[in-house]
């Protein structure tokens, strides 16, 4: 598709005048405040509604068109949706960006103040959430028919401040803020079981007894970019089910009326803030069913709307993506639903459910996989409970055996029931082999993550369905993570590769390899350096507000963000920063370029290594940087609140991405796609989709260290012992050691214990292991930057080399290999 298309559909809407017509009937008589008392808080709900009149009408053409085509449709099943802010995004989409920000010029406001005035939804953890969103982006800009489906957070992931340099939590109350993108459908709303007990009648099982709560809709319009299709995002809400009692409530008793409503309400109270950590409460669990019941339960009835009760059709119109183990409830689920109420034989409905089913593992961390006890399920889910053990029961006896007939041990490895190791242990239910054994396709998420997937997680699955595991590598939408987010380096990009009559890069990423010719061009770097300053130079004056410390845009900014998490090793980067400050301590005329390290992440609130490491950054941060005699050769800053809406500041201002998670354990990252995609060097190990990157940059423009997924494997095998690295390396002791001692935390001299402990007992996250190679990566990164030709050619190539990153391309791949719609 061309541009072409994307500018007729913008100049045949709204032209400036046309919208500040709208804004100023929304403020008056939906606001019902006048122009002169207006804010920008204002101005930002006005222009949200015009663009939400807009979506709507659009969904409302996009659905009569669906309906006419009875296309499949995807249903993208995710816990978390990170979403981040919704306007600027959304006018870029519609191609009315421009027009808006007149519009608002003539009304004597200014569109970037006015956007600063959303709250940023924090319905998601990280990397995992984010993908979500990327994708619900590329859908609609492709014009595939699709949902996501999920759940409206009441809070969404806490807010973190610093206290004393330690990680502080507060409730994330978004929605108190007014949020005119989601918009309830009550004609939609399900009504939900749990509990209860399960009971024969007539020979079909019945679920009884249950307690019932209701499911609302809200619906979340997505614009795609230079489409007029727009998909919908809806989000469930919890209710009680039953409604006032009335006598109750006559006799003044009003609160105990509603006490059973309290509880109902909880289910989507609020986001689990572990990020490849599974919570195991129940709560978690009725979440996960919630939703996922409501969703299967609304694309059923959909799917009956247009095409009647014949279920042999269904699985032509409905592929449903598991997004992780989180929604796996929806294989038993839906199985209840074909057997119980539609009177569908087990071993039809289990190849429906596997007709319609893949599912995406996002991770390989042993304690991220998903278990839940097998009593619990019982309680919350005793039907559903009974379903599981019918498709383990046919998958070991039936599909196990005809694979390796009689073996015992692995009908045992395989069952999706863990026995317990010893005796009056729990047995536990592995959602992931849930997962598996019920759809047709699971896919990693990066080409080393899908062979370790193959070779580690699931290699008997991969012996018995070798063309069942495949690979799927994460992208990023080139629209939020450049055109929106970096105006500047998008207009460049636009004015060197053409943009009217060719198609737009920002449909086509590959196309951004033409900027490959200008690598070398020096009135081409002179151009993309003068970018990245005016960025750095606004990023300077963010860090000087919300950290009071100033930063200098002719320093190297060196960026690691991304949630706190041992594999990702922060605490690899903060020894680093603890050494280089201990050489110019030594060394204070050190002929060194100005360096600032930034962070930002956030701790999962029971996480106490994270929540410690977090506390030492601070404390060396302090330290550095009101320390003269270093001369501002070093500043580290820890900004608070990492969210969407910060990153899209940091990413366009940073010169090096660090990507340093231990090999084999960052099942992709995407952080590292939109750095080198806003031209950044990226110092990394190989892990995750690193490795692709490096291949589509090549190696002399990516800083590699550190142990490979091989390397890490002997060495273990080996056997590790940190202490042997610590000894032999003065400048790494050095530094641990003053962790140690106290000096950093006065008044709490063990504060950094914990941190201390993990590396030197056992360091399982091998952090010391890859110190030497990490602290030569980085003398590497300074060697390039003392040669600018030779940095801006590196970070063009960059920019220019991220084509296959565009989340276009791995929704294409879903679509093709997984969904067949393509
Ligand atoms: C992340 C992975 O850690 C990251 O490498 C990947 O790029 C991203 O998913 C998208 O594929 C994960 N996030 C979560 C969150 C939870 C559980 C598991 C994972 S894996 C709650």
């Amino acid at each position: 598709m061309s541009v072409n298309k994307t500018e007729q559909y913008a100049a045949k809407k709204l032209d400036s005048d046309q919208l500040a017509e709208s804004i100023k009937r929304h403020l008056q008589q939906s606001l019902g405040v006048d122009q002169e008392e207006a804010g920008p808080a204002e101005y930002w709900e006005a222009l949200s509604l015009v663009v939400r009149e807009l979506g709507l009408d659009l969904i409302r053409k996009t659905r009569h068109k669906e309906r006419d085509e009875k296309a499949r449709r995807v249903y993208y099943l995710s816990l978390e949706f990170l979403v981040g802010r919704l306007l600027g995004n959304n006018l870029h989409n519609l191609g009315i960006y421009h027009q808006a920000e007149e519009a608002m010029a003539n009304l004597g406001v200014n569109l970037t103040d006015v956007l600063e005035h959303e709250t940023d939804p924090a319905l998601g953890n990280g990397g995992l959430g984010r993908l979500a969103a990327c994708f619900m982006d590329s859908l609609t800009t492709l014009d595939l028919p699709a949902f996501g489906y999920g759940i409206n957070y009441r809070f969404g992931l806490f807010k973190q401040g610093f206290a004393g340099g330690k990680q502080t939590e507060s409730p994330d109350a978004w929605r108190e803020e007014s949020c005119p993108w989601g918009i309830e459908r009550p004609k939609r709303k399900q009504r939900i079981k749990l509990y209860g007990r399960v009971t024969e009648r007539a020979g079909k099982a019945a679920w009884e007894d249950t307690q019932e709560i209701l499911g609302m809709p809200w619906d979340v319009p997505v614009t795609g970019y230079g489409t007029d299709t727009v998909n919908t995002l809806r989000l469930w809400e919890s209710r009680a089910a039953e409604g006032f009692d009335l006598s109750s409530f006559d006799e003044g008793r009003y609160q105990e009326s509603r006490s059973g409503e309290i509880q109902a309400e909880n289910v989507s109270q609020v986001l689990y803030p572990n990020d490849n950590h599974p919570a195991g409460k129940e709560l978690r669990l009725i979440q996960q069913y919630f939703f996922v019941a409501c969703s299967i339960a609304d694309l059923i009835a959909r799917y009956k709307r247009e095409n009647g009760d014949n279920w042999d059709g269904f699985a032509e119109k409905v592929a449903i993506q598991l997004n992780d183990t989180h929604p796996a409830i929806a294989v038993p689920e839906l199985m209840r639903i074909l057997m119980d109420e539609e009177d569908i034989v087990f071993s039809k409905a289990l190849s429906i459910c596997r007709e319609v089913f893949a599912y995406t593992n996002h991770t390989l961390l042993p304690e991220a996989l998903e278990k839940w006890p097998q009593n619990l399920i019982n309680k919350v889910l005793p039907r559903h409970m009974q379903i599981i053990h019918m498709i383990n029961y046919h998958f070991l006896h039936t599909e196990v055996e005809a694979q390796w007939p009689g073996d015992n041990n692995m009908k045992r490895r395989l069952s999706i029931i863990e026995e317990p190791e010893r005796p009056g242990g729990q047995q536990m239910v592995r959602m992931a082999y849930l997962s598996v054994v019920g759809s047709h396709k699971v896919n990693g998420v990066a080409a080393l993550h899908t062979s370790l997937v193959k070779s580690s997680l699931f290699p008997e699955f991969n012996e018995m369905w070798p063309d069942k595991l495949v690979n799927v590598t994460n992208g990023v939408t080139p629209r939020r993570w450049v055109d929106y987010c970096n105006p500047e380096l998008a207009l460049l990009i636009d004015e060197t590769i053409g943009k009217v009559g060719e198609v737009d890069w920002r449909k086509d990423l590959t196309r951004l390899d033409a900027i490959n010719a200008y690598a070398d061009d020096p009135a081409f770097q002179k151009k993309f350096a003068a970018i990245k300053r005016n960025n750095k130079v606004r990023f300077a004056a963010e860090v000087k507000e919300l950290c009071n410390v100033e930063i200098s845009p002719d320093a190297i900014f060196d960026v690691q963000i991304k949630r706190l998490h041992e594999y990702k090793r922060q605490q690899l980067n903060l020894l680093h920063i603890m050494a280089l400050y201990r050489r110019l301590l030594e060394n204070p005329d050190l002929d060194v370029p100005q360096r600032v390290f930034i962070f930002a992440a956030k701790a999962a609130p029971g996480y106490k290594v994270a929540k410690t490491i977090i506390h030492a950054i601070n404390r060396v941060a302090e330290r550095v940087n009101n320390d003269r005699r270093i001369k501002d050769k070093l500043k580290v800053v820890f900004l608070p609140n990492y969210r969407v809406s910060l990153a899209e500041k940091i990413i366009p201002a940073a010169d090096v991405s660090e990507q340093i998670s231990t090999a084999g354990f960052e099942a992709s990252g995407t952080g590292n796609m939109k750095f080198a995609l806003n031209g950044a060097l990226t110092v990394g190990t190989l892990d995750g989709a690193n490795v692709e990157i490096a291949e589509e940059v090549g190696d002399d423009n990516i800083f590699i260290f550190g142990l490979t997924v091989e390397e890490v494997a002997e060495l273990r095998h080996r056997g590790y012992n940190p202490k042997d690295v610590y000894d032999s390396n003065a400048e790494l002791k050095a530094v641990i050691d003053w962790l140690a001692s106290g000096d950093l935390c006065p008044e709490e001299p063990d504060a950094f214990r914990p941190l201390v402990d993990s590396l030197l007992g056992g360091d399982y996250f091998l952090t010391l292991a890859d110190y030497q190679s990490y602290s030569d990566a980085q003398d590497k990164i300074v060697e390039t930057w003392k040669k600018p030709e030779l940095w801006w050619k590196t970070a063009i190539t960059n920019s220019a080399s991220m084509g296959k990153f565009s989340s276009d391309r791995s929704i294409t791949d879903y679509a093709k290999t997984i969904w067949n719609m393509a």
